[in-house]
């Protein structure tokens, strides 16, 4: 370790957790990208995370939530607390327009709390194991570095966004005035994953329709009415002005409280945990059945006397499991193929 040039992922975290931001930067590169580094960054991080609150932030692109996300980041910030933000973002990776955008104004509201707050702009793609295996990993470095909160931004579109947003311990759904908004967020998926809803651009016109809208679909959700449900409050926002930005930290803190006191906050940690290590496995199952593969050349495990597909695919599955039953073992990859759909859908 020490005989390196290059600083290991343990001496990274110890200079990050000094406020060291290139060294936090850096653990963050290799959350990204996935493979050996970022398994060297998990080893690291993991004994010293500490349980910062996570929230995602999700809805339709240009709904403001870069711009809620910078207020929140700020407000908490001159409350005293370190915030992380995560902001994903398809359509511009890097060096793109929208994210450096996102970037400047984020800086400018930070203002003189400025090294309380990190930001991190994460592509969707061109990293091993996708968005499932780095934002959960990216949090844990933010964690284990000292981070009380961190903020998750994505766009509310794909089904992963939507996961990823959904696996924090608060989801904040961001819609804006103006017809259809919250029928969108509805159809997107967006409404079971929702825990507060903000009616962001509530300086335009339609504020109360978009309103009376969630508060309506909000209504037919399952244990609307029962008293020990949370019920999702939905609060307006103008995030250019942070009008509304303080009765939404109120509502993050009950939330917050809600989840220790009925218990879901753990069963929601638990269930991330199972999610994420799954995704671990599959993406290390998924290397070496890609190596099986290539070493088989073009022909699959064709040659291994398979003549179907599915025939193939049991062959593989047997060799990498070492000699269950194919048959078995064949109905026990379909099965799991179909419980991967069913978590997406
Ligand atoms: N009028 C108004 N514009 C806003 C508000 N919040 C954000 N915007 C503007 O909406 C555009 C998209 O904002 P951005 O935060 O990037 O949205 P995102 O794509 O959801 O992250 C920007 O031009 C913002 O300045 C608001 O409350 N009122
Ligand atoms: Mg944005």
């Amino acid at each position: 370790m020490s005989g390196r040039r290059v600083p290991g992922a343990a001496e990274l975290v110890a200079a990050a957790r000094t406020g060291d931001r290139r060294a936090l930067g850096r653990l963050l590169t290799l959350a990204e990208r996935g493979g050996r580094g970022a398994d060297e960054v998990d080893a690291a991080v993991s004994p010293a995370v500490r349980g910062a609150t996570v929230v995602g932030i999700t809805g339709a692109p240009g709904a403001g939530k870069s711009s809620l996300t910078g207020r929140l980041a700020a407000r908490l910030a001159e409350a005293g607390e370190r915030v992380g933000v995560i902001a994903v973002d398809p359509s511009s990776p890097f060096s793109g327009g929208a994210v450096l955008g996102d970037r400047v104004r984020m800086d400018e509201v930070t203002g003189e709390r400025r090294d309380a707050v990190f930001i991190r702009s994460m592509a969707t793609r061109g990293h091993e194991g996708g968005l499932a295996l780095a934002v959960p990993l990216a949090v844990r470095v933010f964690d284990a570095v000292g981070f009380d909160r961190i903020l998750v931004e994505t766009v509310g579109v794909g089904q992963v966004e939507v996961e990823v947003a959904g696996a924090a311990d608060t989801t904040v759904v961001v819609v804006t005035p103006g017809w259809g908004d919250a029928v969108q967020a509805a159809k997107a998926g967006l409404l079971e994953v929702g825990d507060v809803f903000v009616v962001n651009k509530a300086d335009r016109p339609g504020v109360g329709d978009a309103v009376r809208d969630l508060e309506r679909m909000l209504d037919l959700s399952p244990g609307a009415h029962e008293p020990q449900v949370w019920r999702p409050p939905v609060v307006t926002t103008v995030a250019t002005t942070g009008e509304g930005i303080e009765r939404l930290v109120e509502v993050l803190d009950e939330h917050r409280r809600h989840l220790v006191e009925s218990g879901e906050g753990d069963r929601r940690r638990s269930g991330r945990r199972r999610r994420e290590i799954r995704e671990r496995a599959l993406a290390a199952i998924a290397r070496r059945l890609d190596a099986e593969l290539a070493r088989d050349g073009a022909e699959g495990s064709a040659g291994a006397g398979a003549v179907s597909v599915g025939g193939a695919a049991a062959v593989l599955v047997d060799r990498l499991t070492g000699g269950a039953s194919p048959t078995s073992d064949e109905g026990s990859a379909g099965s799991g193929a179909g419980t991967a759909d069913s978590r997406h859908g």
